[in-house]
């Protein structure tokens, strides 16, 4: 499947439009999602254009694991949360909305935040 570089994660990466961030590198960028399913529910990109964790190549999917396990630390810690919960989906028919690879890091149970 080709990637659409107008995606709104590509127009955050190229700067055209705006994110909070809270971390970025080389490879990474890491962002407060805009509908959070907890608070401090943050989001990982990888900079590389890939729609699905499938496409990505093994670099960025270890430069984006690094940057997940460093943010997912510092969410845990800055929100007093017990346990932290990594979500990631593939492709629409699996629940992706956003055709740029990501993963959610949500503080705390996921299943008890959707409860909510
Ligand atoms: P999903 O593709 O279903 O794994 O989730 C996409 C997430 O992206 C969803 O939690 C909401 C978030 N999101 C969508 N548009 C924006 C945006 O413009 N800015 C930010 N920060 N997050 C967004």
């Amino acid at each position: 499947m080709s990637y659409d570089n107008n995606n709104i994660f590509a127009k955050i990466l190229r700067g055209e439009m705006s994110c909070l961030k809270v971390y970025e590198d080389e490879h990474t960028l890491a962002f407060m999602d805009i509908m959070p399913q907890a608070d401090g529910h943050t989001l990982v990109i990888p900079k590389e254009a890939a729609e699905t964790l499938l496409e990505l190549s093994d670099d960025a999917a270890a430069a984006t694991i690094k940057t997940v396990k460093k943010v997912a630390k510092a969410v845990k810690q800055a929100m007093g949360a017990e346990g932290v919960s990594l979500v990631q989906f593939n492709g629409a028919a699996a629940g992706q909305t956003v055709p740029h690879i990501h993963f959610h890091i949500v503080p705390g149970s996921l299943a008890e935040a959707r409860s909510h």
